[in-house]
């Protein structure tokens, strides 16, 4: 049995059921694994505390949430990170995965440099099916777990991922900082959405 038969919590819908009835804005969260993605849509939509997050399992496979949020209905995707989860989404899932789509959150763990080539990888293949599939579709990078690091280099890590992610050739692309356990990352959902 494959995971797309089995596991699936209750309160979600696994991305092959969802063709039908689908409505509202859609938000996709991409990312490698364990950089936030699960844990950003708990703490935004579904008011859960941030220290609950630390007993989120590993999304399996690709995750869909029907949500409101300031009076509107969202469709939130949120891709297991794991390498897997990703060719799936990337490669047989692509069309669904990417079309239609309001917000793309490409999250990186900013904690995390080593990972960051890796990420890149990533998100140039996002932006490649997104200028494919929804044009009008905005992207911004969350450089996440910010709490992590010190104050005083926050800006430098930014400039690392944007360096790496070579942002200067997505003028459209936004990149913030971001916590679950700081107001940027309602600030940034919020501003996005405008
Ligand atoms: N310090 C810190 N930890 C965070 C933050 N956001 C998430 N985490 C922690 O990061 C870990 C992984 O979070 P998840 O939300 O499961 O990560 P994910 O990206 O959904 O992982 P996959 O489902 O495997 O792709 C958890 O222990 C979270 O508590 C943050 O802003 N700061
Ligand atoms: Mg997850």
């Amino acid at each position: 049995m494959s995971y797309l038969e089995n596991e699936i919590p209750d309160e979600d819908v696994l991305i092959k059921d969802l063709d039908k009835g689908e409505f509202g804005s859609k938000l996709l969260f991409l990312g490698l694994a364990q950089t936030g993605k699960t844990s950003i849509i708990q703490v935004v939509f579904e008011n859960k505390a941030p220290e609950t997050t630390s007993e989120i399992p590993a999304t399996v496979g690709v995750r869909r949430k029907l949500v409101d949020f300031s009076d509107i209905s969202l469709n939130v995707y949120d891709v297991g990170g794991q390498i897997t989860y990703l060719e799936e989404a990337f490669v047989d899932l692509r069309e669904s995965i990417f079309s239609r789509i309001k917000a793309l959150f490409f999250v990186v763990d900013s904690s995390k440099h080593d990972d960051f080539e890796t990420a890149k990888m990533y998100f140039r293949r996002a932006i490649g099916n997104l200028n494919e599939y929804s044009p009008e579709g905005k992207t911004v990078v969350l450089a996440h777990k910010m709490d992590l690091i010190p104050i005083e280099v926050r800006a430098k890590a930014v400039s690392t991922i944007s360096e790496i992610f070579e942002l200067e050739d997505y003028s459209e692309v936004q990149i913030f900082e971001t916590s679950i356990f700081e107001d940027s990352l309602l600030k940034t959902i919020e501003k996005t959405l405008k």
